[in-house]
């Protein structure tokens, strides 16, 4: 299956490589949160292929999706992550699939075809960029982690997002390395899966932007879970918090604190 949804993934990235160099018109799905054609575009290619070839699974895309809800086999796609920067072209933008199995993680694949970045993980087989082994990084000084994270569309309009978003900020800045904010969940997933960050959290996300990379980061040997250090469940909880394993619990403490 990962083989023949590289296959088809790969083609959807020329769409969105075509649409990253290209004059966009951009509406809004809510005051702070994008769409342009080419989200439908890549959607729909995607859905299309997915249908046709796993027709065993449910296939859930952040542009069509209205239940909010993982069956037991889905495929979970995110056509565009990072839309903002795909409008801005700012390269960190990516389409990110999931597949759940028995409601299980399976295969995350993140695809990145403007920097041509490629990550893939098999639940029990590693994780991979472009075909290279990745593992997280070896740092356990939480005062020398770079972490990344990113602010929820609700920060525009939702009082409450907002100060819990500086709050935490307040709490976590003065001691680590420094903070990141690079605007895709999907890859800021995939850059801990290959050491570039140590930790990452971010509230309010939906399934299709963290399904592949907490795959992809999971397999490269890091640990994901909600603000109290438990599961984190796809469209259940407010926080993801993910890291090399080694700074997990401080993490979460300062979070916490
Ligand atoms: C986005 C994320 C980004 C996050 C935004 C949003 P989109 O996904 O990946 O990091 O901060 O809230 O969810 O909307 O570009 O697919």
């Amino acid at each position: 299956m990962k083989d023949k949804l590289i296959e088809i993934i790969k083609e959807a990235g020329v769409i969105l490589k075509d649409g990253y160099y290209s004059k966009k018109d951009v509406s809004f799905k809510a005051k702070k949160d994008l769409v342009t054609k080419y989200d439908v575009a890549v959607e729909n290619f995607l859905k299309e292929k997915f249908e046709k070839e796993f027709s065993d699974f449910n296939v859930i895309a952040e542009e069509s999706d209205n239940t909010n809800k993982v069956f037991s086999n889905s495929i979970i796609v995110d056509p565009i992550d990072g839309t903002t920067n795909f409008v801005n072209k700012l390269p960190h933008t990516a389409i990110s699939v999931g597949v759940y199995k028995n409601k299980k993680p399976f295969i995350g694949i993140v695809y990145n075809p403007i920097l041509d970045e490629l990550y893939t993980a098999v639940v029990g087989e590693g994780a991979f960029c472009n075909g290279e082994k990745i593992e997280v990084s070896d740092e356990n000084d939480f005062q020398k982690s770079l972490l990344s994270t990113g602010f929820p569309y609700t920060s525009g309009t939702c009082e409450d997002d907002l100060n819990d978003v500086i709050e935490k900020i307040k709490k976590i800045l003065p001691k680590c390395q420094d903070i990141r904010r690079l605007g895709s969940a999907a890859l800021d997933l995939c850059y801990v899966a290959r050491g570039v960050y140590e930790g990452y959290y971010e509230m309010n996300l939906k399934a299709w932007d963290v399904s592949a990379g907490l795959i992809i980061l999971q397999e490269a040997g890091g640990k994901v879970s909600n603000i109290d250090g438990n599961e984190y469940v796809l469209f259940e909880n407010k926080y993801i918090v993910a890291s090399n394993n080694k700074i997990h619990n401080e993490l979460i403490k300062n979070l916490n604190q």
